[in-house]
């Protein structure tokens, strides 16, 4: 079972506080599309994916970005139990949108870099070391559905 300091605990309310999710969302999805082209393959319903400027500027992208991003509010909210709560969504991605589970690295690697440029040296390696645990958690919820 994972533990969490009371500052490890400060750190994601702060950092987490400060993300807007409505940039931070849309950037990382569109980065994960960009930079690993394969993953495209899994919104052929979300038009031009055509180019990166068109990937930038799709609205869908944008939407959906947003709406990944909403949902990593469920870690922040529920840190101890995170494994539970993501559950429907891991059998969401498994048994109806047969995402392969790799995927979910990739984008929380696209998160994190995307925190990086943004934050600049505010987020310093204890915040991202901080922040990679939440996200390993995360990913490993979201595959825990898939065996
Ligand atoms: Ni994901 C739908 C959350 C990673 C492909 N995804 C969702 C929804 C949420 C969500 C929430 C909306 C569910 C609903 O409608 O009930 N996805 C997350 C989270 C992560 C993640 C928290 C990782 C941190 N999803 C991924 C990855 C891929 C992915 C890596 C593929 C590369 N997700 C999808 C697809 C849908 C989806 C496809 C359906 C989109 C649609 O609108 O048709």
């Amino acid at each position: 079972m994972v533990e969490w300091s009371d500052s490890e605990r400060k750190t994601v309310a702060s950092l987490w506080g400060k993300i807007n999710i409505g940039e931070i969302g849309p950037q990382s999805l569109a980065r994960v599309l960009i930079v690993y082209p394969w993953t495209q393959r899994y919104f052929g319903a979300f038009g031009d994916l055509s180019n990166a400027a068109a990937i930038l500027g799709n609205p869908k992208v944008s939407a959906h970005g947003k709406t990944v991003l909403t949902a990593l509010d469920k870690a922040v909210k529920n840190m101890d139990n995170i494994k539970a709560v993501y559950a429907p969504l891991s059998q969401l991605h498994c048994e109806k949108l047969n995402v392969d589970p790799g995927n979910f690295t990739l984008l929380a690697d696209c998160l994190t870099i995307i925190l990086a440029t943004t934050f600049g040296p505010a987020f310093t390696p204890a915040v991202q070391a901080t922040w990679q645990k939440l996200l390993t958690l995360v990913v490993t919820a979201l595959t825990s559905q898939y065996f």
